[in-house]
């Protein structure tokens, strides 16, 4: 562990933590809440690991401000969350939900009091039910209904935010959600999911339109899920396995915002199942971004006989059977600022769900803590080689519902006692925590403060 690593980043960098609405909030059925494709899919039989829902999951929602404080107690300087759609517009269109709007209103009042910058997602996949049985994001009407809920939350909290972003990990959405049917609202059609793909990146591109043209006064983005892509071996087939799977995860998604068009090779790949796509569209989801947020959980290695097995990679897997990598980190920052003219990058979620031994009171997650640590020194390396690094978050603030896993796999430097909902910040939390207060005092020492 390199105790010098702070030293690595400039006075103005982000430091923060990262939740997602569906994840932390509970009150599901509260306070003129709508139904999300969450609510309905937790029901489905064996759509959960342990068949979980979030009902309750950290009861954030009752707990606001105790939350707030903890944050703030660790010293960072930004939080990133989302707001629940069904909670502020609960069909998805028409009647906005007072009550909703106030929760988010404290919520983004009660962090700048408390000295931490809001960056807010507008869709972390929890889609109102309502639209869900009239289509949802496979139906063109669904990208207007986003349009309309992201200008009311500009309206309503815009002028308070550090960073807006409209969509969280569309590939997932897609490719999760309605090819492999593993997340809601669990369909399996590749053709639904590449048209789904295609509306989230149209929304987005029409929704940062709108926003711009009312005046919107926060940096406006989008967070992708993004791995470092590697063959297997160095054979011809496995090369060209692990570039069309750059070209699904990655390019599928930049390409069009950073270029105006879809990959050529994966267009053609996909024959029939390509998405339709209308008349100005991809002029329209080719908007200028002013940061674009980045998840890094690991490396994907494909071969050509989808034979690769990360258990017999020889690295260290977390409790996803997700393999280490920070490397790959460094390696896709280098990869996307050669590909594209990069604005500001965050890294908008990087952490691990390990299983956390706890004894009386404490939480000894030292892997958790080797893996932010060296996570955070491949930022660093990135940086030092010319990457826009903007800031860095940790996913998760706390232990959370890990969506079809359920509650059994904890990705936080907090840990969450379901039965209590206490929380104990872990040895990772502690040491982000002094790492943090490291970083401010060398550059308040620079200014002489
Ligand atoms: O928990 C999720 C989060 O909601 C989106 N990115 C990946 C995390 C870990 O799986």
């Amino acid at each position: 562990m390199n105790h010098d690593l702070h030293r690595r980043f400039p006075a103005d960098f982000t430091w923060g933590v990262a939740t997602s609405a569906f994840q932390i909030e509970g009150a599901a059925f509260e306070d003129g809440k709508g139904e999300s494709i969450w609510d309905r899919f937790c029901r489905q039989p064996g759509a959960i690991a342990d068949a979980s829902n979030g009902d309750i999951a950290c009861d954030h929602y009752h707990r606001l401000g105790s939350d707030l404080d903890l944050i703030a107690g660790l010293g960072v300087g930004a939080y990133r969350f989302s707001v629940s759609w069904p909670r502020v517009q609960p069909l998805g269109r028409g009647a906005w939900n007072e009550a909703g709007l106030a929760f988010y209103d404290r919520l983004v009042d009660g962090l700048l009091a408390r000295g931490l910058k809001p960056h807010l997602t507008l869709n972390h996949w929890d889609l109102p039910q309502a639209l869900q049985d009239t289509g949802g994001w496979a139906t063109r009407e669904t990208v207007n209904r986003f349009v309309d809920y992201a200008r009311g939350v500009q309206r309503r909290l815009g002028d308070r935010l550090a960073t807006l972003t409209t969509h969280n990990e569309p590939w997932v959405i897609a490719v999760l959600g309605h090819e492999q049917g593993v997340f809601a609202p669990g369909l399996k059609s590749r053709r639904t999911a590449t048209q789904v793909a295609h509306h989230l990146l149209l929304s987005h591109g029409l929704a940062l339109q709108a926003l711009r043209a009312e005046g919107a006064a926060a940096p406006l983005g989008i967070v992708l899920n993004l791995a470092h892509m590697m063959p297997a071996t160095d054979t011809a087939a496995d090369i060209q396995a692990s570039h069309m799977a750059d070209l699904g995860g990655r390019c599928w998604y930049t390409d069009p915002m950073f270029k105006g068009h879809y990959p050529e090779e994966a267009l053609a790949a996909l024959g029939a199942d390509a998405p339709q796509v209308q008349p100005g569209d991809m002029a329209d989801i080719a908007q200028p971004l002013d940061f674009l947020g980045i998840n890094y959980y690991t490396r994907v290695v494909s071969s050509a006989d989808a034979s690769f097995d990360v258990k017999k990679s020889g690295l260290p897997l977390t409790d996803m059977d997700w393999e280490i990598y920070p490397r790959g980190l460094t390696e896709l920052l280098l990869t996307m600022h050669r590909d594209v003219s990069l604005p500001p990058v965050y890294i908008t979620e990087n952490g691990g769900a390990f299983k956390d031994p706890a004894t009386d009171g404490q939480v000894h997650d030292a892997d958790r803590t080797a893996y932010l640590h060296d996570h955070i020194a491949a930022v660093a390396d990135a940086r030092d080689q010319g990457v826009p690094m903007a800031g860095y978050m940790v996913w998760s603030l706390m232990d959370n519902f890990e969506w079809s896993s359920g509650y059994a796999k904890r990705f936080g430097i907090v840990h969450v006692d379901y039965a209590t909902q206490q929380r104990t910040l872990k040895d990772s939390a502690l040491w982000y925590r002094g790492f943090l207060q490291r970083w401010r005092e060398q550059h308040a020492q620079k200014v002489g403060v």
